[in-house]
């Protein structure tokens, strides 16, 4: 794609993404996935990564999805949908590594997480969200090799990147860009993003359209 195809197609999905967006529903179980209808675009990272903010910053809303006050408390899947008609949605995906949590309820949200990404059949792309200040961990790099499995494409997506200096940032790109090539199923270029900033924001959400096919 070149530059004007590429401002065409941010164009299109800020206009896109500033017309209808809401939240569908909360889904604790499989049981209560909705209707596999529409692409689906899931967010994934640890525990306040910045998945929310994230989310709120693609759509240009303060609050669709909520911030999480207390990490780890989301462990639902939360749909929302774009477009009227819709035609797709985002997924907000529960957070992983968080330390508190009993084992217990870390195995069905993994579970969870797990049968949704192998299984879902109109899922057309995974972000892996990364925080800039600690670039990929073990448990980003677990989340990763489960996706290479399973087979299902990934963007790695760097957070805040407001929150350090851009000779830091440099560094952390470079070895998440080493960390993306290692892995089958995630796209080479990763996303730098700043939802405090505005950083990245459109670039992702044409990316996100373009992911989606609409
Ligand atoms: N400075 C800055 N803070 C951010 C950014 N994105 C998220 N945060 C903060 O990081 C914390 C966790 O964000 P949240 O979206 O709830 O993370 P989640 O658990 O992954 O959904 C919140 O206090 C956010 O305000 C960003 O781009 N810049
Ligand atoms: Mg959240």
């Amino acid at each position: 794609m070149d530059e004007a195809e590429l401002a065409t197609l941010e164009r299109r999905a800020t206009k896109l993404f500033s017309g209808r967006v809401e939240f569908l529903l909360s889904a604790p179980q499989l049981k209560f996935l909705p209707e596999p209808d529409v692409p689906e675009i899931a967010f994934c990272g640890r525990s306040n990564v910045g998945k929310s903010t994230l989310l709120n910053a693609l759509t240009g809303r303060k609050a669709i999805a909520r911030a999480s006050v207390t990490p780890g408390r989301t462990q639902e899947l939360n749909f929302f949908e774009v477009g009227d008609p819709t035609l797709f949605r985002l997924v907000d995906m529960p957070g992983y590594g968080f330390a508190k949590a009993p084992v217990k309820v870390v195995e069905r949200w993994k579970n969870l997480v797990k049968t949704y990404l192998r299984g879902r059949a109109v899922l057309a792309r995974t972000l892996v969200l990364v925080d800039s200040r600690h670039g990929p961990k073990e448990v980003d790099r677990e989340m990763m090799t489960m996706l290479d499995e399973a087979a299902v494409g990934y963007r790695v997506v760097l957070t805040k990147a407001d929150k350090i200096k851009a000779s830091e940032l440099e560094k952390v790109v470079a070895a998440t860009e080493a960390e993306a090539r290692k892995h089958v199923a995630a796209y080479p270029e990763i996303h730098v993003t700043s939802a405090e900033k505005g950083m990245g924001i459109g670039a992702l959400r044409a990316a996100v359209l373009a992911d989606a096919g609409v």
